[in-house]
């Protein structure tokens, strides 16, 4: 539901019946990258742009996960476009951590404010796009047929937007109703009075479970892995605190720019045994009291030496079973079998609280595991436990997904799923080799899910723009990453991520590894979001080193 009804009448018209309706660039996707791609292109350099998104609105992840509970991570006030100071003073955010209606009506604010509607086709999905050589264009077909010639194809697709629905058997013989949180329903679900089963415990299925557990009539959470999970302590902001952001704005913003993560907050410089027992434990007291996702960078160590994790984590599962009663249920919450935040790391409003709750049931999947779906609901070895309605919290096939549901080939009509087949193979998680004049925005190689979005994002149009505004004024029709520069940054990124523990965790989505078959290739890159956009600096002003140019 956009709190703002587009006005069909300003739309780009479709392109005739058999006409290939002629761009200086396509983009795909119309959450925060779309957007902005839109607004830098079109209006500062006067291309003539379009924008096709598949959903009926724009926002992106912000117009899919409409599931119940469903908030942003990142703090309100940073998780925005910085761009524009104009916007940043007139936007009011209501809550710490802003839920994803209030998100989804600022992107609709953003769309209207720079007039971007009018460059957005809306209900298109993109389905194919092959690089037509001779022409230096990308030819993009969509679902309805609609056909597009781009010098330039803009991916704006999400890390986090292909849903991931587990095969397990049985499941068309389901007597209820199912559902996936990355593909919410507009008009809701209602649990009044339903038995419902939760499968995933990621950040989805955290925040999700006290909001259905409150509504439903009982609730059972499937539970494959334990995750850690720190309180959000979220609360309301108000005038005075939102002044006091727009005064800092200035020096905030140069901090998540500058910053290793793009959040407003600086890790510390500590290491984790250069403290007493007393003082970490204080520590570790008030980043949890603090909440929220900066409770990793209170030690500087905590995320590249097993002993300082294993502090962070001992701490945590303490605080659980603090928390939940049922001595058993809190052992299963608590068998945790990775270091702390080497899968994404969950902020919480009230998760283990739920458990306490008389109409909430854990199923420990690993010990009991579920061996089909039948009419009445989830079978497991323990038995059927009777459900109306399974959500799935099951995530995503993460950062490749979305560009591998599209059908791409490049130069010699190679696919990117066959480039692809052993893992992603990026320059600076920008451009591909074979694949000439394509652009991914957050691609696999760059900081992405491991930074604020919004800030890597802008930083990745930035680029992208000033680097086709370079290309129109040297008269260069194309630009390609080269096999070598994508080789070292490959291997770059792999280097920096097993200096640290994250690969450890078996089954990250970091890794690829939630999805049976995708190649284990850690795909974020983890050296800091302020030294990457220096070598994206430096790589733009030495001519785009590492990519070829040709007129
Ligand atoms: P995640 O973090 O990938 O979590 C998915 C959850 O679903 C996780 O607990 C998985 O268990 C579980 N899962 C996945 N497949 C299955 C099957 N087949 N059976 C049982 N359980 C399964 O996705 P989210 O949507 O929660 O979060 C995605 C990101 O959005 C998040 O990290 C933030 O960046 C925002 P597993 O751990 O794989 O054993």
């Amino acid at each position: 539901m956009p709190d703002t009804e587009p006005d069909l009448a300003t739309f780009p018209p479709a392109p005739a019946d058999g006409e290939v309706r002629s761009l200086d660039a396509l983009i795909i996707g119309a959450g925060f990258a779309g957007l902005y791609a839109i607004h830098l292109l079109r209006d500062r350099q006067g291309l003539d742009v379009v924008a096709l998104e598949a959903a009926s609105g724009v926002g992106g992840t912000w117009y899919w996960n409409r599931y119940p509970g469903a908030r942003c991570d990142s703090e309100s006030w940073s998780y925005c476009f910085q761009f524009d100071d104009d916007l940043v003073r007139a936007w009011q955010w209501s809550e710490r951590y802003p839920r994803q209606p209030e998100i989804l009506r600022y992107l609709n604010h953003v769309a209207d404010r720079f007039d971007l509607r009018r460059s957005i086709r809306l209900d298109t999905r993109v389905t194919a796009a092959r690089f037509d050589e001779a022409a230096s264009r990308w030819l993009v077909t969509t679902e309805a047929g609609e056909r597009y010639a781009a010098r330039f194809l803009i991916t704006a697709v999400g890390c986090l937007s292909a849903a991931n629905i587990p095969d397990i058997p049985g499941l068309e013989h389901f007597g209820g109703t199912w559902v996936h949180t990355g593909n919410w329903p507009e008009a809701g679900v209602d649990f009044t009075g339903k038995r419902v089963g939760l499968i995933g415990t990621g950040s989805t299925g955290i925040q999700a479970a006290p909001v259905i557990a409150a509504e439903a009539a009982h609730l059972t959470v499937f539970q494959r892995t334990p995750n850690y999970s720190v309180p959000a302590q979220n609360h309301p902001l108000d005038e005075t605190f939102r002044n006091r952001i727009k005064e800092a704005w200035p020096s905030l913003k140069a901090r998540m720019r500058s910053n290793t993560n793009g959040h407003p907050y600086v890790p510390a410089d500590r290491g984790t045994f250069e403290v007493s027992d007393e003082q970490r434990r204080a520590i570790y007291e008030q980043a949890w009291n603090a909440g929220g996702l900066s409770f990793r960078a209170s030690f500087r160590d905590m995320m590249v030496d097993r002993a300082a994790n294993d502090e962070a984590s001992a701490f945590i599962r303490e605080k659980i079973r603090g928390i939940v009663k049922d001595p058993a249920t809190a052992a299963a919450l608590t068998a945790f079998d990775h270091p702390f935040a080497t899968k994404r790391p969950p902020i919480d409003t009230e998760y283990f609280e739920t458990f306490n709750r008389d109409n909430v049931r854990l199923v420990d999947i690993r010990a009991t595991p579920i061996t089909r779906i039948v009419a009445e609901g989830v079978e497991t070895r323990a038995g059927v436990v009777p459900l109306d309605i399974i959500v799935f919290a099951t995530g995503f096939d993460a950062m490749t997904g979305p560009l591998l549901r599209i059908d791409i080939a490049g130069r010699g009509g190679t696919r990117l799923k066959d480039a692809w087949a052993e893992g992603p193979r990026t320059h600076l998680g920008l451009g591909v080799p074979g694949f000439p004049n394509l652009f991914t925005i957050t691609g696999p190689g760059s900081p992405s899910v491991l930074t604020n979005m919004p800030v890597a994002i802008e930083q990745h149009v930035d680029w992208i723009a000033g680097c086709i505004a370079w290309l129109r004024a040297e008269g260069l029709a194309r630009i390609e990453a080269t096999p070598d520069a994508a080789d070292t940054w490959g291997a770059h990124v792999a280097e920096v991520a097993n200096a640290t523990l994250y690969p450890t965790a078996a089954s990250s989505w970091y890794l690829g590894a939630n999805v049976p078959g995708k190649p284990r290739v850690f795909m974020p890159y983890l050296g800091g979001l302020g030294r990457y956009r220096a070598v994206c600096d430096t790589v733009a002003a030495e001519g785009y080193r590492g990519f070829t140019v040709a007129p």
